[in-house]
């Protein structure tokens, strides 16, 4: 089924519904979608698209909807990108693959040394390049092991990490995650995450650092620890930023301790927070970083970046996969970057941080519905609570999410509660679009009052 119609920026980009969300014709192409696609892949809102860019979705009945999702943090650049987009086409002309471990090309070295240049920390790095996040984290994992000679991986409350058995046993999450899949990977210890909002200000980022290492030392024992496995703001798991002083402690313990400290940046990573990395903001320089998602605006591609000399303690042929740093997704990466640096999209995505905080706080003001607002640069949410101030409320969460979707704002939510709501627009967005999501997203929560 081909559409000619064209994405990217030039997309009009303007919020026009002309018909009910979703529409006819997508209720149709569900339907189909219901007959042959497995069941367990799930649906946040059943609406096809056909063309998208800036911060639009338009779908197959005409109706052009507001993005604040970016396909979960992926087309920070812009879906359909000019600069991914005609790397891509070029790419794809010249050839679309030969497999890096047969024989390679220079796509993904370019791609490397960007990673060495743009991941924190100024020393020799080397990176691997593969198709999905998940297989980033296992790889991370491979390398810290074999780095060591240690088996434990230490992970935290409200992880996510991934699909594949090692990383189902690293999130945290049973459903739906989880449910009926085990058994999983063994060697696994989940250590209690810093969460300001369900801990108060009394517990500060360093004695909560103290209170996952004592666990480490306890349960684990230090000298059994390969590696520390941690979003340096949570994803899934609720856009939790831990308290200020958290990871440095956590990156200082394992350092003395021979651990390596492994920064999953998948869901942060590439502007997100307005700053290349969210390690960045306190300093942190990790051993390993997992990215993935916003690296090549919207091509599979993923990677693990590190400290050379851990890096180099797998064997040779111990790392790889068929289509790991695929050329074209090496191509789009390449387009992704450029566009990064030239846009400066740090700077966006930290004006949108101040818009939409603003705007958030305001609408805190109003409903003490929301608990909480949090987040940093483009990542930003809120999390929702019933009357007594601090009981999750996932029915309000899915009621507001409803009612931006029906209006043609597509929304997402998160949390091991799911009762966050999570905002990850592409970072290209015009400011107008912006606020006028989050206008809907007022009358959202002002109609499900
Ligand atoms: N680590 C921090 O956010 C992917 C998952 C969506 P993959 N998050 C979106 C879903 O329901 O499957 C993610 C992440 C962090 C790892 C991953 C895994 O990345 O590319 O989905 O494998």
């Amino acid at each position: 089924m081909s559409t000619s119609i064209a994405g990217g920026p030039e997309l009009p980009q303007s919020r026009r519904l002309v018909t009910e969300i979703p529409g006819p014709v997508s209720r149709e192409r569900f339907a189909r979608r219901q007959r042959f696609v497995a069941g367990g892949v799930g649906t946040t809102l059943p609406v096809f698209i056909e063309a998208a860019g800036g911060g639009v979705l338009r779908d197959v009945d005409g109706n052009s909807l507001i993005d604040l999702a970016s396909g979960i943090a992926v087309t920070g650049v812009g879906n359909a990108a000019p600069a991914v987009a005609a790397r891509v086409a070029e790419q794809v002309r010249a050839f679309t693959h030969t497999c890096f471990m047969v024989t390679p090309y220079d796509g993904y070295v370019d791609v490397c040394e960007e990673l060495a240049r743009l991941t924190p920390g100024d020393h020799a790095k080397k990176s691997v390049l593969l198709s999905s996040g998940a297989e980033a984290v296992e790889n991370a994992v491979k390398i810290a092991r074999a780095y060591t000679g240690r088996h434990a991986v230490v992970v935290f409350d409200h992880a996510y990490h991934g699909r594949t058995n090692l990383t189902m046993a690293m999130t945290a999450k049973n459903m739906p995650y989880k449910q009926g899949f085990g058994p999983f990977a063994g060697e696994v210890y989940r250590a209690p995450m810093s969460y300001p909002f369900r801990e108060g200000a009394a517990v500060d980022g360093t004695d909560a650092a103290e209170r996952a290492i004592d666990v480490i030392d306890k349960q684990v024992g230090a000298a059994n620890v390969a590696c520390v496995v941690i979003e340096p703001i949570l994803g899934e798991g609720g856009f939790v930023v831990p308290a200020k002083g958290f990871l440095p402690r956590l990156a200082e313990w394992a350092r003395s301790n021979g651990v390596v400290f492994v920064a999953d940046e998948i869901q942060t990573g590439f502007c997100r927070t307005g700053d290349w990395f969210a390690c960045d903001h306190e300093g942190v320089v990790p051993d390993l970083i997992t990215t993935a998602k916003g690296i090549a605006g919207g091509l599979p591609l993923a990677a693990v970046t590190g400290r050379a000399e851990i890096m180099d303690a797998v064997h040779s042929g111990g790392l790889g996969g068929t289509y790991g740093g695929n050329p074209v997704a090496c191509a789009a990466a390449l387009g992704a970057i450029e566009l990064m640096r030239g846009q400066d999209l740090n700077a966006a995505a930290r004006r949108i941080g101040e818009l939409m905080f603003g705007r958030l706080r305001g609408l805190a003001e109003r409903h003490p519905a929301i608990g909480d607002v949090r987040g940093r640069g483009a990542m930003v949410a809120v999390e929702l609570v019933t009357a007594d101030g601090h009981t999750p409320d996932p029915g309000r969460a899915a009621a507001v999410s409803a009612y931006c979707h029906a209006q043609g704002v597509l929304t997402l939510t998160c949390g091991t509660n799911g009762n966050v709501l999570r905002f990850l627009p592409p970072l290209v967005i015009a400011e107008q679009l912006l606020c006028e999501g989050l206008d809907v997203l007022a009358d959202a929560f002002a109609a499900t009052e």
